[in-house]
């Protein structure tokens, strides 16, 4: 069966976006840097390159070999690629500038190994990128060409180091799924058009950090977990690795949530580097990601290395809540809920399916919930059908 290649591929994004090259040539390179990390993770029990190198990062992390090959190879690719003007990346403190690259018209943000707590166990590790063009013109870039919310991505994806190693990107179309045969290295088309599918999926998050979440995160993984949703049997699934737990999701359905805790509201994931490449993703192939306030895609950074941050504002209006994917009724209710006490809100970036227009419900409670001390109606990012079920339609 002949079988389209990620080269091919590229070319036929660049013929339809009328595009110079500049952009295929830069995903090219991710296809590069995708396989020479698939052979060093393959490698690193044979020449010891499992374990930690006893130093910490920026994340305040102890950082493993492989995180430093992993970040290490990322330059190396980059380095003398003219289109590209600068990379920042999850296990740096500043950004790198490239040199020549004062004329290209492109940074990229790249989380080099995601889920490197998996590299002793050979669990699932993944590559995480965003593409966004320059706002300045020309020149060394500043701080701003790194600093822009999701929506302004050109392009986005991962790559999954497990069984197979595969590269899922969108160029601002659809979302295509590529394999890696490594006895040729060439990836081929293997997953067209991904669509998030309705229907039940897992739900996946950490519950082990239960006792630090609010009461209305407990309140709503607890609905997963006794199947209490209207969103039909969910099973619990947690990789460890946030690009296997969002694979799984994008490709079975469910729910992927990382919540702030109450003494760490921003969470731990980062949105450059893993939640706005992701968003970008989710949202392509009709799912929603949020912080449980507004979309992933529409928070502007302030700075690098921040983590989804707490808005800490009330939405405007219901229409503002709307956005933020509440639907009418709870998006009322969520201006109200809202109102008395912005801090409550629980912060937590999930992602899933759901009919368009609808992702998910406010866990709001109404005065009677409240007066009765229950939560309100579980919130859930699920399968479509499980979403119109959810908020009682
Ligand atoms: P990095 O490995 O890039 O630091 O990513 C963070 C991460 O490992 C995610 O891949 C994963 O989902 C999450 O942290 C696991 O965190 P926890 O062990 O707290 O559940």
């Amino acid at each position: 069966m002949n079988r389209l290649t990620l080269s091919e591929q590229f070319f036929r994004d660049q013929a339809s976006a009328a595009a110079s090259g500049g952009l295929s040539t830069v995903l090219n390179r991710f296809s590069l840097l995708a396989r020479m990390l698939a052979s060093e993770i393959m490698r690193a029990g044979f020449v010891g390159k499992l374990g930690y190198t006893g130093t910490t990062n920026v994340q305040d992390e102890n950082v493993r070999a492989l995180d430093v090959i992993s970040n290490d190879t990322l330059l190396q690719v980059f380095e003398n690629m003219p289109m590209v003007c600068g990379v920042a990346s999850e296990e740096m403190e500043e950004v790198h500038i490239l040199p020549g690259g004062e004329s290209g018209k492109y940074i990229v943000s790249v989380d080099p190994l995601d889920g490197s707590g998996n590299v002793d166990v050979a669990g699932q590790m993944g590559t995480i990128f965003g593409i966004y063009r320059r706002r300045t013109m020309s020149g060394v870039p500043t701080l701003a060409d790194f600093l822009q919310p999701g929506r302004d991505l050109v392009a986005a994806g991962y790559v999954l180091y497990g069984p197979c190693t595969m590269l899922i990107y969108s160029a601002g179309g659809p979302v295509n799924g590529f394999t890696l045969d490594r006895s040729i290295g060439t990836f081929f088309l293997t997953h067209p058009n991904i669509q998030i599918p309705e229907g039940e999926g897992s739900y996946s998050v950490n519950e082990a950090n239960e006792s630090k979440w609010d009461d209305k995160t407990k309140a709503v993984v607890r609905a997963f977990r006794t199947q209490q949703t209207k969103c039909g049997k969910r099973a619990a699934r947690y990789a460890g690795a946030l690009v296997g737990d969002f694979h799984r999701t994008l490709l079975k359905g469910g729910i992927y949530m990382y919540p702030g805790e109450v003494k760490k509201p921003e969470g731990k994931l980062r949105l450059l580097y893993e939640n706005a490449p992701l968003a970008f993703l989710c949202e392509k192939a009709g799912g929603a990601a949020t912080d449980g306030r507004q979309r992933i895609l529409d928070i502007v950074p302030t700075k690098l290395h921040e983590r989804t941050r707490q808005q800490g504002r009330r939405p405007r209006s219901w229409r503002d809540a709307r956005v933020a994917g509440a639907s009418g009724a709870s998006a009322r209710a969520a201006a109200r809920t809202d109102s008395e006490g912005a801090d409550r809100a629980d912060h937590w970036p999930i992602t899933g399916r759901s009919a368009r227009g609808r992702p998910w419900c406010w866990p709001a409670a109404s005065s009677r919930q409240r007066a009765a001390g229950r939560a309100g109606s579980p919130a859930c990012t699920c399968a479509g059908s499980a979403a119109r079920c959810c908020s009682g339609r």
